[in-house]
């Protein structure tokens, strides 16, 4: 195992941050795959995919500029209006995104989603090649009810919601133009997706920061909702 590897997943269950620059990643997708191993080696089982930084206003915060994937495991799964655990994270954020599920390869349904990112490099600072390794970030998702793809999956609005007040607003055109788009990108870069895997399109908007007590919604327009608790 790389030593990048062991300090990423020690970052990860111990809820401690890695100040960038810290290690060379020669293939950060190698390194990702380690760490993720550690984790299904613990008990967890893949259930889909995430892609990142498929929205200028994501590549504008964190100052890349190219799509990136990870894994997402059932131990990152909440349930629609479940509760998001502040203990074990470092310093969580939540992005609006919509989901996809798979069957045979393709789109089956959609659905409003929210992701948890969590870097466990400080201060959300890192190059391309360190959140690759850090496995995109990913720390937990909620998925709302799967729906029939509407024509319009292009071009929906999507609103981020902290304790009733809306905090980013967008549209689902903002993830590569079209959704569907990071569906195709996550079969290329995986190389195969499963049925009943999920695929997370990635944030229309800026993601925002989470703290305890806050209730976060996601509403897409014409697919409805999903929420979380974080305490
Ligand atoms: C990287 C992950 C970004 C998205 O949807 O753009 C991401 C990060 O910002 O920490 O998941």
């Amino acid at each position: 195992m790389t030593s990048l590897a062991a300090a990423l997943d020690n970052a990860l269950t111990t809820a401690t941050e890695l100040a960038s620059g810290s290690f060379p990643a020669d293939d950060p997708y190698a390194v990702q795959r380690e760490v993720v191993d550690l984790r299904l080696a613990r008990g967890e089982k893949v259930v889909g995919v995430k892609l990142g930084l498929t929205s200028k206003a994501k590549m504008q915060q964190m100052g890349v500029d190219s799509v990136i994937w990870g894994w997402l495991t059932d131990a990152m799964r909440i349930e629609d209006g479940g509760v998001l655990d502040l203990g074990p994270r470092i310093h969580p954020k939540v992005e609006p995104e919509v989901a996809f599920l798979v069957r045979g390869g393709a789109i089956a349904a959609v659905a409003p989603a929210l992701e948890v990112i969590d870097s466990r490099w400080l201060d959300f600072k890192f190059t391309l090649d360190e959140v690759i390794a850090d496995n995109t970030s990913a720390a937990g998702f909620v998925v709302g009810s799967w729906q029939p793809v509407p024509a319009d999956v292009d071009d929906l609005s999507v609103q981020l919601l902290i304790d009733g007040q809306v905090v980013e607003t967008g549209s689902t055109s903002a993830i590569l133009g079209d959704p569907r788009e990071a569906f195709s990108e996550a079969l290329r870069l995986a190389g195969t997706l499963e049925d009943d895997w999920i695929v997370l399109a990635g944030a229309a908007t800026a993601a925002v920061r989470v703290g305890p007590g806050q209730s976060v919604r996601v509403e897409v327009a014409g697919l409805g909702a999903a929420a979380l608790k974080a305490s």
